[in-house]
């Protein structure tokens, strides 16, 4: 395990669209091991393969119950609609509210292969939207209705 650069900012591999993996194989499990790693070294609750330079469809999540591994994920269901303030380990310090589904159903594979569903509601929900929203170069400044800058050190 390995922990990985974190792109940040402007970085224009944050704006590419990452493709679907077709062999689940150990370069997968690598990276999917050194993304657990890098999200919880920096205290995330979400990470996705572009921010650590890879344009792959793979996102690891973890809301405090658990760790989550999504490979190829979609959203098959929306329902309802919240607000929620978001933040991102590759915009370090901007925070903002964004509109999200209130409950979402994920479809993916899992690293044995098969195919998983995850429903996930209120923090899950706007996680799973927010790094599926990273495979498609999309970031939540694009989306939020208010941007608040926190000074780091
Ligand atoms: C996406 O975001 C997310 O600026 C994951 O200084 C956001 O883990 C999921 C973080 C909101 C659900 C709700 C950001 C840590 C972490 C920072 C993150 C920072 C330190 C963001
Ligand atoms: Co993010």
């Amino acid at each position: 395990m390995a922990i990985r650069n974190i792109r940040k900012d402007e970085d224009e591999i944050l704006r590419k669209i990452s493709r679907k993996v077709d062999k689940i194989d150990g370069r997968i499990f690598t990276l999917l091991d050194d993304m657990a790693e890098t999200m919880y070294d920096s205290e995330g609750v979400g990470l996705a393969a572009p921010q650590v330079g890879v344009l792959r469809r793979v996102v690891v999540v973890d809301v405090g119950d658990g760790l989550i591994e999504l490979i190829n994920p979609e959203i098959i269901v929306e329902e309802g609609e919240q607000f929620r303030k978001e933040g991102c380990l590759s915009i370090p310090g901007k925070y903002g509210v964004v509109k999200r589904p209130e409950k979402v159903t994920v479809r993916a594979l899992n690293r044995e292969s098969e195919i998983i569903e995850i429903k996930g509601e209120e923090l899950l929900a706007t996680a799973l939207c927010h790094e599926i929203d990273h495979l498609n170069g999309v970031l939540f400044i694009d989306k939020a209705i208010n941007i608040e800058t926190q000074e780091i050190e």
